[in-house]
């Protein structure tokens, strides 16, 4: 049995649940009233704490792994592994100062009142930086606390970074990406390491698949090579022949990052009734 802490509730808390559910992991939907709950067809036990919590429980051992952002793992200095990111729980962390301020560089810190609730984070930047400050310890709204004179600058976290906006603030150093990962007990046994390695299987598989389209088409054949230097596929795309002489069908798989400009590529190439689906898992 492997033991897996999430954040209770908060802006991890559904990402995490709906990532076990696509990688077939089913749990009792009031689990989560719970302190713990236990996967109803794997051997997977789930804590709900505070996301703060996690990284401590992780290195402690009361749990084996753990999904938590990389800032608040990195910010706890807990000695834990990370085994892969996740691609959700985005957000970069930064330092932002009242909008007018004049502000040249990492210097024009140096001095000033920085309120965080990442201290260590901070204290690591002004560092490397050489930059010496007053790091101000806050729990919750560091962004409004140049508006009130508490501090000169914050260091927080900036998603669309509207609330920065909406504070008179503006982003000027960006110290560090995040997303949520999956961290692990630096000490496991064989066999929790074996179903750690199932589950780490089972994600890839499914985070692959939310970055690919399956599309299929119809062509000409006299356009069908042009067509296919188009298509980068996972090896090269399927052909088939279409009951109608002289076209093809074309079946292959495209990056969601890829895909309205590829998609134009094909048209102009002379592609026609094209189709294009979700992949639900993607097992390479
Ligand atoms: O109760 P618990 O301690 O478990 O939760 P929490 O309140 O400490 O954390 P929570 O749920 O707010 O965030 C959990 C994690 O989500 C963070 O540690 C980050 O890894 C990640 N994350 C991603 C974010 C954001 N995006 C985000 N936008 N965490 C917080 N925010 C805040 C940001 O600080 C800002 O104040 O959301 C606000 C809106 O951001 P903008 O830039 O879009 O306006
Ligand atoms: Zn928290």
């Amino acid at each position: 049995m492997l033991t897996l802490a999430i954040q209770k509730k908060g802006r991890l808390a559904t990402g995490s649940l709906e990532l076990l559910e696509h990688c077939g992991i089913h749990f009792e939907h009031n689990g989560q009233e719970k302190l713990k709950t236990e996967a109803l067809n794997f051997p997977l036990e789930m804590l709900f704490l505070r996301d703060d919590d996690i990284p401590r429980y992780v290195e402690d051992g009361v749990a084996d792994i753990g999904i938590v952002g990389e800032n608040v793992a990195l910010e706890s200095a807990a000695d834990i592994l990370k085994v892969l990111p996740l691609g959700f729980g985005k957000c970069r962390m930064s330092i932002a100062v009242p909008k007018h301020l004049a502000y040249t560089g990492v210097q024009d810190l140096q001095d000033k009142r920085i309120a965080t609730s990442y201290p260590r984070l901070l204290k690591k930047f002004l560092n490397r930086n050489k930059v010496s400050a007053q790091i101000h310890e806050i729990s919750g709204s560091v962004e409004i606390t140049p508006g009130i004179n508490m501090a000169d600058a914050i260091f927080d976290i900036v998603s669309t970074g509207s609330t920065l906006i909406s504070n008179g603030l503006r982003e000027v150093e960006l110290v560090l990406h995040s997303e949520a990962a999956v961290y692990r007990n630096r000490r496991l046994n064989p066999g929790k390491l074996a179903l750690l390695e199932n589950l780490c299987f089972r994600i890839q598989a499914v985070n692959k698949a939310k970055d690919h389209k399956y599309i299929l088409l119809n062509v000409p054949n006299e356009k069908l090579e042009q067509v296919c230097r188009i298509l980068p596929g996972m090896k090269s795309p399927t052909i088939m022949p279409l009951g109608e002489p002289g076209w093809s069908s074309v079946h292959s798989v495209i990056k969601e990052d890829k895909f309205w400009e590829i998609i134009q590529q094909l048209k102009d190439a002379g592609a026609e009734s094209l189709l294009v689906t979700d992949i639900e898992k993607m097992i390479l």
